[in-house]
């Protein structure tokens, strides 16, 4: 079904065009929106909390690139160092003193990192702090939570959240037994799934690995007692406990999920914000693990693009922004504003709906609740979810499309933005 109300021609045919280009027609699935009513909006331009689509259709966006755009996209400070340093070149391949300063800051803002490593996405962040942990401890196996997803490499696609879980796919095929043989799973939130396979697989488990919020299977908020747990067990059995941070960091505190519980782990992935919108990762810990890293050790990784000038600059001035005083503030504000007029208007039209923000990230779920894992994710109404979606694009309103995905505020998002969107709620929200 196309949008009814709104004009969504060139979109539609640019889409069908995609199709026979690459596979599904986008370059990342969960753009895809598979799981939900309609078809892609082709984007022409950004700005702020908005974009704009190819037919001339303004959106609100809460997508914000999943997760970069937390200044707002094209903020006009990013992109005018951006033009400085395009003036300098687009890739050194060799050390640049913006790889010294973007290092420093995420050194400085987050209470694990002594020392860091730059790649190119949270996948590759991912693939790298699993080779080092395992290095670290000479163990094989990893504990994963159902729902959580850590980028698309083999050894986490098990059980995994975000676009194998929107598109329901079995662990993806192509991935080896002999892979994921490693790879344990556990329900997030429980500690004592996590203590049995500790004691089935004694001195066989290199570490744990977590979203500490889990943004791909929908928001679920972690207990404390779990996070705490973990961090205990982890010292108890001689493994590592690993925070991906890539959509939490800098997101939900300047020092990520790890400041705001007073749970340090000892590595943590990151991705998305530190790159200010252009491809970025990282993976960092305690020095004496990420000294094992191949030049200084030889646990290898590498990567062409990994520091490039241009990610270390928006990355840069990304930061400098949350650095001003009020930003993680006025980020709490602005999701409460819009999660809970969106709880009670749910309340007044009869919808069962639950939710949850933390800073800059949030989530909705058409569930009673409440939402402690994947298992209780999954019993979302997914069809009222996809006519949700549906309605409020044709409002326009840009929403995940999916209901195992987050949501993202930004600094540009307006109490006038949040209003707009509660009205187009409650007109949605009426009538399905
Ligand atoms: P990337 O390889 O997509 O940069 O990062 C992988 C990744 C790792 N860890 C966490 C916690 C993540 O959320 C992600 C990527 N997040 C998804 C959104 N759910 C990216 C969007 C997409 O896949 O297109």
């Amino acid at each position: 079904m196309v949008n009814t109300t709104i004009r969504t021609t060139k979109s539609e045919q640019i889409f069908t065009a995609a199709q026979k280009l690459m596979p599904g027609g986008v370059n990342s699935p969960v753009r895809a929106f598979k799981s939900v009513q309609g078809q892609p909006i082709v984007f022409e331009r950004v700005k702020g909390a908005y974009i704009w689509d190819v037919d001339g259709n303004r959106y609100i966006d809460y997508i914000g690139s999943w997760g970069p755009a937390i200044c707002g996209h094209a903020h006009p400070e990013v992109i005018a160092v951006l033009h400085e340093t395009l003036e300098k070149g687009t890739s050194f391949g060799a050390p640049s003193v913006l790889e010294n300063v973007l290092a420093e800051m995420v050194i400085d803002a987050v209470p694990s990192i002594e020392m860091v490593r730059f790649v190119n996405s949270g996948t590759e962040a991912c693939m790298a702090v699993l080779r080092l942990m395992r290095a670290f401890t000479g163990r094989e196996k990893i504990i994963k939570f159902e729902g959580c997803y850590h980028g698309h490499a083999d050894n986490f696609l098990v059980k995994a959240g975000s676009g194998v879980a929107t598109l329901s796919l079995p662990d993806s095929p192509g991935v080896p037994k002999s892979v994921t043989n490693n790879t344990l799973i556990a329900p997030f939130n429980d500690l004592t799934a996590v203590k049995a396979l500790f004691e089935e697989n004694l001195n066989e488990i290199a570490g744990v690995i977590l979203e500490p919020v889990v943004g791909n299977a929908g928001f679920i908020t972690p207990n404390l007692e779990f996070l705490k747990g973990l961090r205990e067990l982890t010292q108890e059995h001689g493994a590592l406990l690993v925070f991906d941070e890539v959509m939490t960091g800098f997101r939900i505190a300047y020092g990520g999920a790890q400041e705001k519980f007073g749970v340090t782990p000892d590595l943590t992935t990151l991705g998305k914000v530190i790159g200010g919108g252009l491809p970025v990762g990282a993976y960092g810990g305690r020095l004496d693990i990420m000294s094992m890293v191949a030049p200084a050790g030889s646990v290898y990784q590498a990567g062409t693009l990994s520091g490039n000038p241009l990610a270390m600059t928006a990355g840069i001035k990304t930061l400098e922004l949350l650095q001003q005083p009020g930003t993680y503030e006025y980020l709490e504000h602005i999701s409460k504003k819009l999660v809970n007029g969106l709880l009670q208007i749910a309340e007044e039209t009869g919808h069962a709906v639950y939710g949850g923000h933390i800073g800059g990230m949030l989530g909705l779920f058409f569930n009673e609740g409440p939402i402690r894992n994947y298992q209780d994710s999954k019993k979302s109404d997914l069809v009222k979810f996809s006519r949700f979606h549906q309605g409020m694009l044709e409002r326009g309103i840009y929403l995940a499309p999916s209901q195992f995905e987050a949501w993202f505020s930004s600094l540009a998002h307006t109490e006038d933005d949040i209003a707009q969107t509660l009205a187009a709620a409650r007109d949605v929200l009426s009538r399905i």
